[in-house]
């Protein structure tokens, strides 16, 4: 962990940038640049950076996990569909080591089967699901609260 506190990346999966612009019913109006000002500013107040990251390819995500070895200290992921399709995504998480919270906007428990299912939180730390842009601000505190929990470890 460097002198200016810990690095965390925040990787939103595919659709995410669509965030406030569809589809509002199901996942609210609060738009993805909305809610990185959010875990900015919050991380900000508990010491930390946060940078943020969204795409739609699957590739790219993994390639984000994979740089994200050298130039973080954890990850706050949201992997959209990828979570419940994404052998490939867990792999990438295995592999770098880091701590990783899953977040969800909706409570993917309360949907389809299909979506209870996630191949990703098995090589996660935790995971929030279920509370908007809210489910982000939780999972940014207990994977800063875990950080600190295991700064000897790292
Ligand atoms: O609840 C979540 O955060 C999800 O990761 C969102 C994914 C969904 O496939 C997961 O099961 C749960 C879908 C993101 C789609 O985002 C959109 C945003 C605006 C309009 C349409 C889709």
């Amino acid at each position: 962990m460097g002198e200016a506190g810990p690095r965390i990346l925040v990787l939103h999966g595919p659709n995410l940038n669509l965030l406030g612009v569809r589809e509002p019913e199901v996942y609210g109006t609060t738009t993805l640049a909305e809610i990185d000002a959010q875990i900015a500013t919050e991380a900000q107040a508990r010491g930390a950076t946060a940078r943020s990251l969204q795409s739609n390819h699957e590739g790219a995500l993994i390639d984000a996990i994979h740089d994200a070895r050298d130039a973080a200290d954890g990850l706050l992921f949201n992997p959209g569909a990828f979570t419940h399709t994404s052998l490939a995504l867990a792999d990438a998480l295995r592999s770098v080591g880091l701590p990783c919270v899953e977040v969800h906007l909706s409570n993917v428990h309360a949907r389809e089967p299909a979506r209870r299912v996630s191949h990703v939180a098995p090589a996660c730390v935790g995971t929030v699901t279920g509370f908007g842009p809210t489910s982000y601000l939780l999972g940014l505190r207990g994977l800063l609260d875990y950080l600190s929990a295991h700064a000897d470890a790292r």
